[in-house]
Order: C-alpha cells, then structure tokens, then sequence
C-alpha cells in the first residue's frame, strides 16, 4: 500500500542470506501483466481504425484524449516554435551527442572469402519507412522522440512518422515539434494509445503505413504493437515489449547515500509502478539508514511526491554480503538500468551479463543517458534484458547477405552442396549444381 502523507516513505528491506529461495525468486520476479486480456480490449480499437481509418481515430482521440482534431497528422515542413533559448541550446547539445554515438553504430560492409573463389558479403540498408510513438501521459517527453529519431535518421529511414497524442489545443508539445523538425520527421500523427499504433501499422487516409513501430508506452500501447505485429496483413514489426521503466543500483561503502537515493528516486518518479531495486554490498547499518533518510526526504521535496509515495514502498533494499552475489542477482533480475555506485566501478562492467544500460560510478546518473549523454533510453523492461537489446542504430536496419562464386569456387563447393541435396532428397537443389559442372 502507498506510504501515507505523514509516514516514512520507504523502501522494503531484505537481507539476502536470511531469505528463502521462494523468497528469492520472488523478488526476481516482476508484477504479472495478463497482456492476452489487454490485448483483446485493444483489439475492437485496432479494427475499427484498420477499417474505418481518421475518423475512428478521431472518435478514439475525442473519447480517450477529450481533444477534438480537426486533422489528424502534420506534415513536414513543420512550423518550428521559438523556444526558449536555454531549452534549445540543451536540446541541441542533446541531440548532438545523441547523434554521435549512433553514427559511430553504422557498420562498414563485411566481406569475407570463406573458401577460394567464394565470397560471402553482409551490408545493411534503413528500413524504408518507421513510426516512432512518443508517449504523452503524466510527462512531456521530448527525450523519447530524440532517442527514437535520431538513429532512424542516422539509419537513412526515407519515411520517419512521429505519432504523439495531443495536447488539451489539439497541437503538438512544441519541444516534440522541433525534435520532430531536428531529426527529419516527415509526418506527425496526433494520436495516442492503440489507436495511434493502428494508424502507423496499417495506414489511414492520411497517416502513412510503417515497416516496423518504436518506441515506449503504456500497457495498452505495448499491447497494441504486439497485436499488430502478429497480424500478417498489417506486416509490421515492433522494437520490443515494454513494461514500466525500472533500475537497480548497486552501492557499497564508497557510495554517497544522497547520490544513491537520488537516482532511486530518478526512476520511481516515473510512475506509480516503475520498479526500483538497492543492493547494498557489505554495506555498514549506518549508510543503508542514511540512504533511506535521504529517500524520504529528497522524496517529500518532489513535485511528484505523489507517484513516489505508490512506487518506493513497492521497491526494496536487498542487502548482500560480497560484490558476486551483488552481480549474480542483478544479472538474474535483468534490469533496465543498472547504476554501480561502488569502488571501482568500472572493473564490474566485465561481470554485467544482462541490462538494458549501465551506469559506471557515482558521477553517472541515470538521468544523464535519459536525457543527454549519447547513448539510448529505450532499453528492455521486464527481465527482457535477457535477450533484447535496447534501441539503436541496427533497430533501424537490415542487414542484407550476398554471395558470389566464381568458376572455381562452384567447382571447389559443389560437392558438398550435392552431398547435402542429396541427405535431404531434394534433387533439383543437386542438380542446380551438377547441371553448372556438366
Ligand atoms: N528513464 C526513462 C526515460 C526517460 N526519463 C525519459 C526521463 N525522460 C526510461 O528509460
Ligand atoms: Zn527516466
């Protein structure tokens, strides 16, 4: 239960070597999302957008969003807003080093001779057309539209469609439009939800069809991406599953306790559900309640004070006796962010199996690679650090292969290649061959 106006707002506390293994699995564990039920409420949205096309996605922006659009996209050349200078200059520094570490991503062709006289290539190209969805809700998030538009843009994708949901005057957040401007937006589909998502996978009047759909959002978005993902006749493709936004930090004596509780509030700000883990290594009964002090009262500082009040009582202390166990149960949980407040830090990145991005030493808050540092924010959720990668450059590619034999090299493989036509009875496969060596 969320901690009340006057109590501590405080974290859950576990000592690794007195719990059970139940026990232990349990806090692996991230709350069960039942995404077959949500998906079958999004799946009337998605069909009457499939079917019906603008006008049902301005039913469900009236109904959902309470705006009344008049259009639902914009199209490139956008009307840039003046913005503040100071929140330009930060944009613009932002989106520079953004840019910089994508672009050191593209990859230089492969060309490799597996054996003389055959040469085996790999090159990649941009996927045509993409759409970036730009989540709107309890934050403007202009970040998500540069961490999702700058490496399609640094990809070469021809066709970049932001979708948003609008604001209250039916516009879009002018921070969101001069991102959209920088990263070289062709459309701006001002909608939200499943309905956006619906509009980008099969294409409306006005909105135009995508390749593959990016980008964070709500359980009902992430459920929409998968129902369209799994629709054939949509044939789309997704980035990865979302869940809410989570980070473990690993801290031990080294660490200062106000930097600590200052990132694990970084994060539970985020929603009432974000998920935040502290594994304290060996760390002195002193510091871990310092920490906590720091929690409570950086967190009754907050405008979002609120949300944090849900989150951090949801969130907890697991205390561990040695740096192992700390990097053992870390890469067992899979964070999305992983901060490593302790002595060299930087020695513990060889041990990091399973995270969405990490976060070496106390002068390296989150916070810097959510909004500014250069490398990306949409990163996996939900213990999908396991086997996902979060967004980059290649999220914007494909790699295509090719082959070119000569004379020789047909001549050098072309009994190995009959030999396994024949293994599998497919004669014409042989004979493809034979037929070149006659
Ligand atoms: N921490 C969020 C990203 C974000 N933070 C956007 C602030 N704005 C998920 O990685
Ligand atoms: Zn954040």
């Amino acid at each position: 239960s969320p901690a009340g106006p006057n109590e501590q707002i405080k974290m859950r506390k576990f000592v690794f070597n007195d719990i059970n293994s139940v026990e232990k699995a349990e806090l692996l564990q991230r709350p069960i999302i039942d995404s077959g039920d949500i998906q079958n409420r999004v799946k009337p949205i998605i069909n009457s957008v499939r079917t019906r096309g603008d006008v049902a996605v301005k039913e469900f922006t009236a109904t959902f969003d309470k705006v009344n659009l008049d259009k639902v996209v914009i199209t490139a050349p956008f009307n840039v807003p003046n913005l503040p200078e100071k929140v330009k200059n930060a944009i613009d520094t932002a989106y520079q080093n953004v840019y910089k570490f994508h672009h050191a991503q593209l990859s230089e062709p492969i060309n490799i001779e597996t054996m003389p006289g055959i040469m085996c290539s790999r090159f990649s190209r941009p996927i045509e057309r993409v759409g970036l969805y730009v989540p709107g809700g309890t934050a403007v998030l202009p970040s998500s539209a540069l961490m999702l538009g700058v490496p399609a843009q640094v990809a070469g994708c021809k066709e970049i469609v932001l979708a948003t949901p609008p604001t209250k005057d039916g516009t879009v957040v002018p921070e969101v439009l001069y991102v959209a401007h920088l990263v070289g937006a062709t459309t701006i589909v001002m909608a939200g939800g499943a309905q956006a998502i619906a509009a980008m996978a099969y294409g409306t009047e006005t909105v135009p069809k995508v390749d593959k759909i990016c980008g964070p959002g709500n359980q009902f978005v992430t459920a929409a991406k998968m129902v369209v993902q799994n629709d054939t006749a949509a044939m789309v493709s997704i980035d990865m599953p979302a869940g809410p936004s989570e980070l473990l930090v690993i801290a031990d004596n080294s660490c200062e306790p106000k930097y600590v509780a200052s990132d694990l509030l970084s994060q539970a700000e985020h929603g009432g559900d974000s998920q935040v883990v502290l594994l304290t290594v060996g760390m002195n009964d002193d510091l871990v309640s310092q920490i906590e002090m720091e929690v409570d009262q950086q967190a009754k500082r907050l405008p979002r004070v609120e949300i944090v009040r849900h989150s951090i009582p949801k969130s907890y202390i697991l205390k561990v006796d040695t740096l192992d166990e700390a990097l053992d149960f870390s890469n067992k949980y899979a964070p999305e962010h992983l901060i490593l407040q302790v002595e060299n830090a930087p020695s513990c990145l060889s041990k990091v199996e399973n995270a969405g991005s990490v976060f070496v030493g106390k002068y390296s808050p989150e916070s810097c690679g959510d909004y500014a540092s250069g490398t990306n924010h949409t990163l996996p959720t939900y213990g999908f650090a396991r086997m996902y990668s979060g967004v980059n450059t290649t999220t914007f590619q494909k790699h295509i292969t090719s082959q070119t034999l000569t004379k020789e090299g047909l001549e050098r493989l072309g009994s190995t290649v009959m030999t396994l036509a024949e293994v599998e009875g497919l004669e014409a496969h042989r004979n493809a061959v034979a037929i070149r060596l006659a």
